[in-house]
This record gives C-alpha cells, structure tokens and sequence, in this order.
C-alpha cells in the first residue's frame, strides 16, 4: 500500500512555518496546536512532523521513536491542561478522522483532543 502525501496541505504549511499557528507544545517529533475552529473548551491538535496522511499511514509506517513521542505528547498536554480524569481532572476525548467516510478534512494525520465540556455519547 502506498500513500500519496499532498505536501500543500496546511498542516505541512504550518510545520514549514508558511502558516501560523497557536503552539502548546513541541517536540523533536510532533507539534501540538490549538484548533482554528474550537469545538470543546480545549481542542488541540497533535500532529507527527513527518508525511503521514491518516492514523494507519502512521501507525504502520513511522518509526517506535515518532510513536512513542506523539503518544506522550498527548498525555503530556492532558496532564498540563488537567484535563486527565485520573487525577482530579473532569475526562477528554480524542479523535482521528481518516478519509472520505471519517470526514478527514486535513490530510495530514492529527488527533483531536477535546475536552471542558461535556462531549455527548458517540456510540450506542
Ligand atoms: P479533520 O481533518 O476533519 O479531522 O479536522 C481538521 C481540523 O483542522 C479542523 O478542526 C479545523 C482545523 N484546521 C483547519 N485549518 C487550520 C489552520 O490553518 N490552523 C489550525 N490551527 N487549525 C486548522
């Protein structure tokens, strides 16, 4: 399987610096920014710097290092946003859209964390 990476989507503007943005936080591996249209109190989103179009292109395809860093990342920013229901915080969510059907509007792969707000029940 290969995939076709569109490098003038506005994530890969953002990681070039072409396009600003809101930082929350960086690492040698992935970027962290508020969301330009914020659905939840805290929406952030966590992008790895390189190519990787969607969640399987990433997840089959970077390196343990890249995986690993993106996943700390995230509890990281849940920690520092106290967010983390564990510890006192009130729980987020976290979403990956991928393709036509997942509504992918980005194709540069990106979790969603949402959180501040009571977030419905998506799955019945
Ligand atoms: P989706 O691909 O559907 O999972 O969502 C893409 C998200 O990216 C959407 O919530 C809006 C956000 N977004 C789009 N363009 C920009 C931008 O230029 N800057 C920032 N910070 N967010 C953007």
């Amino acid at each position: 399987m290969t995939y076709d990476y569109d490098d003038q989507n506005v994530f890969a503007k953002i990681l070039r610096g072409e396009i600003p943005n809101d930082t929350v936080m960086e690492t040698e591996h992935t970027l962290a920014f508020n969301d330009i249209a914020p659905q939840a109190p805290v929406h952030v989103l966590v992008i790895p710097k390189g190519p990787y179009v969607c969640y399987d292109h990433f997840a089959l395809e970077a390196s343990d290092a890249e995986l690993a860093d993106f996943s700390r990342v995230i509890g990281q920013i849940c920690r520092m946003r106290g967010i983390q229901p564990g510890e006192g915080g009130d729980g987020f969510r976290l979403i990956t859209n991928a393709g036509d059907d997942g509504v992918q509007e980005v194709p540069h792969m990106h979790m969603h964390i949402l959180a501040g707000r009571p977030l419905g029940r998506m799955l019945q």
